[in-house]
């Protein structure tokens, strides 16, 4: 949290170790990330420059133990995820592509040859990663999935399309999941192989400091030894959107504070009828109700992290976090951008960019739809996906 947003002593539930790495990841923000992000937005491009900046502060899969990976804790993770999407959830999202999805796929499921081929040069940024699971009538239910892997002799061979599979043109390397006569299988693929293309989709109202690509497999021939080994089933791309999803809960936070302090500083110098727009009851209505969800937010964003990091955090606890956390926050920078007037719909002011962003960010790694419904089954024992 911040100075302005704190009204618990959040601070005071953190160690210095924590404090400090959250400091330092938003100092990064204030001086390479705030003053640029507008540009950057407006022309849709996203800073691949900075992806060494971001391996030298350690967050490229800064939670991951051996292999170069900097070894933090969960907490640690989600204080990073919070600052850097005060900056953009382009950014946010760059780094858990990376970390909680292309990398914890390797981590999680690969073999020791494919860690150490992979994973030192991912955590210093010399590879990017990406991670192919939706497909354009497959999102909600992956399991729909028609990408194909057909064994050949001792290959591989891959035939299909994904769609929405961030970092895709600028990755070196592709966790693609496919169908496979044993089940579901995850490949590491370099995106050099022949028949693997990737195009951004454009032009986007939303992450528009991102990429986002299709993706095209066409008899992509791959070594026995591209497979994952250690996973057969949705379970093994599931165990990595939790990673991801964990981190959303605290990185939607970031964006809506960022949002609130915006409204605040403007409100505390915007002038109307003689006095600055702070001094209004709607108005301080407005900055107290999205200041107690920022309070609330961080708290379950905290508590889900030390259930992880003590190893007794429950996948359906995850989806009330992203589910909360996202919905509040797309709330939040809405009543946030209402404050600026006018001004708000700009490029200016931070709040409009963020609920843009968060439009994205609710929807992928499961829908506010799919949260809802995973919970729904927890409370009532019936799934009522299908
Ligand atoms: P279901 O039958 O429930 O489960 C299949 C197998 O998976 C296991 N499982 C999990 N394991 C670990 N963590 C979880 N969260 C898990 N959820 C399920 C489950 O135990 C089972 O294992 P086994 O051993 O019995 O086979 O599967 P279902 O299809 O019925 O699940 C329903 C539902 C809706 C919950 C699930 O399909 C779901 O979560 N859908 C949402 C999919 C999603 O989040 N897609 C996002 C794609 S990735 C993305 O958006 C990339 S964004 C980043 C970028 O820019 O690239």
């Amino acid at each position: 949290m911040s100075d302005s947003s704190d009204l618990i002593d959040f601070d005071s539930l953190l160690t210095v170790a924590e404090r400090t790495l959250r400091d330092s990841v938003r100092s990064f923000v204030d001086s390479e990330i705030k003053p640029n992000i507008a540009g950057w937005y407006e022309k849709a491009v996203f800073p691949l420059e900075i992806v060494p900046e971001l391996a030298k502060l350690g967050l490229l899969g800064m939670h991951l133990d051996g292999y170069g990976c900097a070894g933090r804790s969960a907490v640690e993770y989600g204080l990073a995820g919070a600052e850097l999407e005060a900056g953009d959830s382009g950014l946010r999202t760059f780094v858990s592509v990376q970390g909680s999805l292309a990398m914890s796929a390797i981590h999680k499921h690969g073999s020791e040859e494919q860690k150490h081929e992979w994973l030192p040069a991912m955590a210093k940024g010399e590879a990017i990663g990406c991670f192919g699971l939706t497909e354009a009538t497959a999102g909600s239910d992956p399991g729909n999935m028609t990408t194909f892997a057909r064994r050949d002799g001792g290959d591989w061979v891959l035939n299909g399309s994904k769609r929405w599979i961030g970092l895709a043109s600028v990755a070196q390397i592709a966790i693609i999941w496919a169908q496979t006569e044993e089940g579901v299988r995850g490949f590491v693929v370099p995106t050099a192989t022949p028949g693997f293309t990737a195009t951004p989709i454009e032009p986007k109202l939303s992450m528009r400091a991102s990429i986002q690509c299709d993706v095209e497999l066409s008899d992509v021939r791959l070594p026995a030894s591209a497979v994952l080994p250690n996973v057969v089933g949705l379970k093994g791309p599931f165990a990595c959107l939790n990673e991801a999803r964990y981190g959303i809960t605290w990185g939607a936070m970031g964006a809506a504070r960022d949002a609130f302090e915006a409204a605040l500083a403007y409100s505390g110098t915007r002038m109307q009828f003689g006095k600055p727009l702070a001094g209004y009851q709607l108005t301080q209505q407005k900055l107290v109700d999205m200041a107690l969800e920022i309070n609330k937010g961080f708290l379950l964003a905290l508590h889900l992290g030390r259930k992880k990091d003590a190893g007794t955090l429950h996948p359906d606890q995850i989806s009330v976090g992203k589910l909360n956390n996202c919905r509040e926050a797309i709330d939040i920078c809405r009543e946030a951008r209402s404050i600026l007037g006018g001004n708000g719909i700009t490029l200016d002011y931070s709040p409009m960019r963020h609920a843009n962003n968060l439009e994205s960010v609710r929807t992928y790694e499961g829908t506010d739809e799919v949260h809802t419904l995973i919970l729904g089954r927890k409370i009532t024992g019936i799934p009522a996906f299908r």
